[in-house]
């Protein structure tokens, strides 16, 4: 498959980054993007169900093997930092450091090598830059020292260098969206065994458009809430006597209010991306909407990952005649999504802005989605 042409026009720059910081040419370049979330919110972590796709935003990465390990970026000043192993690399290079670590740790050795970073995935915006990042830098490693690894597989080793080496307690989510996701379509995931099903998916045919709403919002206390609210799942599964929330049986009831409310989210998500994907399959994409909506109403409510600039973002969206809104991602900050009517776009964003600006929140920065290419040799 042909580059995506956007990757190309950025590993342009990431080329010239790597010839400024190193003096030579790459061996290569690797793109691989950041996603948006159609649905299935906080269930990756409970062997549930989830159906990104990938966003035309890519981190590409320039590499060539070296005698030390060299890692470049063009994030802040466009700094290089070299270093003789991989133990203790951290800041933005603990993503590049950690996926050559999870690589060897995982059976496909990798050396040294001079890796130089360029990425428009926006950062912070909940669109998964970290994991673009681990991806790019995966696929590169794996190309330059021989392992051909199998892109679901890939995916968990990609998320164990998020888990084990930078610390962050997340899913599988969003490197399977980065590794696996295919142009024009969304994929129908079950994160308990990584089985999927590319789903056509081209609203533009349909005289529909999906906005994303990155509301500028910066992240609060993320992390700490996430690892919160996948304790929550664990003790709420403990609870119940099962595996994971995932075969929490339909009706089930906890003592405990909170954790029934996690648990409410979760098993009634899950069948909203189930419904979410028949639809898709039938046709009937305007029939997703409301489930849409539903999904942002649980994880307002049930799960409280959102935030005062996603719900206003939300409802303005609604208000406007969107025809289903929600959060995507992580949460507490970071981007929504809103299905509309092509011709709706200008009157919805419109809406968006108006609504920001008078609840004193920033100015969001409003695009339209397409479904890009996941991850990629671009040269
Ligand atoms: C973040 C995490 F990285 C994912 O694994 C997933 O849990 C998501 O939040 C919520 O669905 O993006």
């Amino acid at each position: 498959m042909p580059a995506d042409n956007h990757a190309l026009e950025l590993a342009g720059t990431a080329a010239a980054a790597f010839r400024d910081a190193y003096g030579t040419e790459p061996e290569g370049l690797w793109a691989s993007p950041g996603r948006v979330n159609l649905i299935g919110e906080h269930t990756d972590y409970n062997d549930g169900f989830v159906m990104p796709f990938a966003l035309p935003f890519y981190a590409v990465v320039a590499a060539a093997r070296a005698d030390q390990w060299s890692f470049h970026s063009t994030y802040g000043d466009g700094e290089t930092r070299t270093s003789a192993s991989l133990d203790g690399v951290d800041g933005w290079a603990a993503y590049l450091a950690g996926t050559a670590w999870a690589l060897n740790e995982s059976g496909y050795p990798v050396g040294p090598t001079r890796l130089a970073l360029h990425s428009d995935v926006p950062v912070g915006g909940g669109l998964s830059s970290s994991a673009a990042i681990e991806c790019a830098v995966l696929i590169a490693l794996a190309d330059l020292y021989g392992h051909d690894i199998d892109r679901a597989e890939a995916a968990r080793i990609a998320q164990k260098a998020e888990n084990e080496y930078v610390g962050a307690p997340t899913g599988v989510l969003d490197q399977s969206a980065s590794l696996l996701c295919e142009a024009g379509r969304v994929m129908f995931m079950d994160c308990r065994d990584l089985s999927r099903e590319q789903v056509p998916f081209d609203l533009a045919a349909e005289g529909l458009a999906m906005l994303v709403v990155d509301t500028q919002a910066p992240h609060r206390h993320a992390d700490g809430e996430y690892a919160q609210r996948r304790a929550d799942c664990e003790e709420a599964a403990r609870q119940l006597g099962v595996a994971s929330l995932r075969d929490a049986p339909k009706h089930a009831k906890l003592d405990d209010e909170r954790l029934n409310r996690r648990m409410h989210h979760v098993v009634t998500e899950n069948e909203r991306a189930l419904k979410t994907a028949e639809i898709l399959r039938s046709g009937r994409v305007r029939g997703i909407g409301e489930l849409l909506t539903a999904s942002h109403t649980s994880l307002r409510y049930d799960y409280e990952v959102s935030s005062v600039e996603l719900d206003c973002a939300v409802d303005a969206a609604l208000g406007a005649g969107a025809l289903g809104a929600r959060m995507t991602g992580g949460g507490f900050g970071g981007s929504a999504i809103a299905l509309v009517e092509a011709d709706a776009i200008a009157k919805i964003e419109d809406a968006v802005t108006g609504a920001a600006a008078q609840a004193g929140l920033p100015a969001p920065r409003i695009f339209t989605a397409r479904a890009a290419q996941g991850a990629h040799r671009v040269a």
